[in-house]
């Protein structure tokens, strides 16, 4: 089932429309958001940051995970875990979303980012802003390539 979602995110001119959000909430409900309802709901803002895996800066198009909790009244939650579509797995502690508000991208320099370019959803933190996060223990939580988000 992964290939073929791959296969098909890959290869399908309507690949952005497959590109949707899965978010599984702490009352067992798995919500879906596509990206334009993301668009439309969830006011993304412009983040301009330096990333390790790019030279100079990136132009990124996101939401603050922060702004994704209160979306889904998610009032008591202790951390996010993110799952790519290679399976890697990572856990974001929502007292680092309090404190350092990372983004969710779904943009890089105007575009879509596709699968090859660590879309369709990349968690970020604005290193422009406090390059000191710039440790292994934050680059772990930058997972790209995000299917599903599950909130606990
Ligand atoms: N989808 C996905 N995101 C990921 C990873 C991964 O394997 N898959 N590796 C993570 C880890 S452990 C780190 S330190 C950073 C940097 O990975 P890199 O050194 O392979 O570029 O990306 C993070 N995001
Ligand atoms: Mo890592």
């Amino acid at each position: 089932m992964k290939w073929i979602t791959l296969i098909v995110l890959f290869f399908s001119p309507l690949s952005y429309a497959e590109a949707d959000l899965k978010i599984a909430l702490p009352n067992g409900t798995v919500q879906t958001l596509s990206v334009q309802q993301i668009e439309s709901q969830l006011e993304p803002q412009r983040v301009s940051t330096p990333l390790p895996w790019y030279k100079g800066t990136r132009n990124f198009t996101a939401i603050k995970l922060s702004s994704l909790l209160d979306y889904f009244h998610v009032k008591n939650a202790k951390r996010i875990k993110f799952k790519a579509l290679n399976d890697y797995v990572s856990v974001t502690p929502v007292s680092d979303i309090q404190r350092y508000q990372p983004y969710l991208a779904f943009e890089m320099d105007g575009k879509r980012m596709r699968i090859r370019d660590k879309g369709p959803f990349w968690l970020i933190y604005d290193l422009s802003k406090t390059p000191s996060l710039d440790t292994e223990y934050f680059r772990q939580q930058m997972t790209w390539q995000i299917a599903t988000i599950t909130i606990e």
